[in-house]
């Protein structure tokens, strides 16, 4: 029978009654999704498709939509008064969002793959919660230097030929599918688990020739075990693809300079670390190639990380 997310964030929290603010919470970032969905769905026929005259922290040139997507996770986070400060992969620094009761923090990929915006391909919105730090102040980073471990809510919504939020709150990992005539997220699949088969894996092989001796190993055998390459360029699309139809994915640090400077580039807060906390729940792993990516506490704000994430056999296999 049908399931609308709201019957199912109440049945929840008739069975564990602590977990009202992160009903409350589901319910925001639902809404966050529908509004965004409504945008990137519009993006042809409005004037939201490009670049604008901007750059990140991470001097990475802003898609209109980067900015749009950012500023109304910002304001609407805000007004749902249950976080006290965020991190964005967008903003420089941490906001406080001066709600001083408030217990949470979130960490997000406001528009993950923007890049593919102008093309039509799926992207995604990346969140991570962690409990707020007591005798901390908001704002202060070290809220944000918390290892996946302590995410209490992790998750990601996906704008793709439907729009989807798949979350955990450590108990499974839960799919719900917008249904836009009704306005309302349905339940699609509760406590999903990464397949045991790998035929799939997801590396952008133009890096192959700039990846370290060590990881062109990792890379042979992945390639040696699933056989077929799938890579979109967005890894919300990228990880569901995985999830559901069984795979790995592998983003290490390169060098494209040839001097053997390798450095990676997807973001420990905001990209690895809900991904890892997701692939774990699904009863699949997440490493940088020496850690855990849930056992690693950030150092800094924008960290980047090398990623291997999916099957756990395979993943363990490979390192
Ligand atoms: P953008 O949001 O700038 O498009 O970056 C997306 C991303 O961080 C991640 O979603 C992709 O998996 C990865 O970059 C793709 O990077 P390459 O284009 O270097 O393969």
């Amino acid at each position: 029978m049908t399931k609308t997310l709201q019957q199912y964030l109440l049945e929840n929290l008739k069975n564990n009654p602590d977990r009202y603010d992160l009903v409350m919470m589901m319910a925001d970032i639902a809404t966050i999704g529908k509004l965004i969905s409504a945008r990137t769905n519009r993006a042809g026929l409005t004037d939201v498709r490009g670049l604008a005259d901007s750059t990140n922290v991470q001097d990475e040139t802003q898609a209109k939509l980067d900015i749009y997507t950012n500023d109304l996770c910002k304001e609407y986070l805000r007004n749902t008064a249950l976080f006290a400060a965020l991190a964005s992969e967008e903003e420089n620094n941490i906001v406080d969002l001066e709600n001083p009761n408030a217990q949470y923090i979130i960490a997000f990929d406001p528009l993950d793959g923007s890049s593919n915006i102008d093309v039509n391909v799926g992207v995604g919105t990346i969140f991570s919660v962690h409990k707020r730090l007591p005798d901390v102040d908001a704002a202060d980073i070290k809220q944000f230097l918390q290892a996946g471990h302590d995410q209490v809510v992790a998750g990601y919504l996906l704008y793709g030929s439907s729009t989807m939020l798949v979350f955990s709150w450590g108990d499974g990992v839960h799919m719900f599918t917008l249904d836009v005539d009704l306005g309302e997220f349905i339940l699609s699949d509760e406590h999903v688990k990464i397949p045991d088969e790998t035929p799939y894996y997801s590396f952008n092989e133009s890096y192959a020739p700039y990846i370290s001796a060590v990881d062109q190993a990792r890379l042979g055998k992945i390639r040696a075990v699933t056989g077929k390459q799938r890579y979109i360029g967005s890894l919300v699309a990228d990880f569901h693809r995985n999830l559901i139809k069984g795979g790995i994915y592998i983003y290490p640090a390169y060098d494209a300079s040839g001097k053997g400077n390798f450095k990676p580039k997807l973001r420990l807060n905001y990209e690895a670390k809900p991904m890892a906390w997701l692939a774990e729940q699904a009863g699949g792993a997440a490493s940088d190639g020496d850690n855990a990516i849930l056992d690693i506490v950030p150092s800094e704000l924008h960290q980047r990380v090398a990623v291997i994430i999916g099957n756990k056999k395979l993943v363990k296999e490979i390192l």
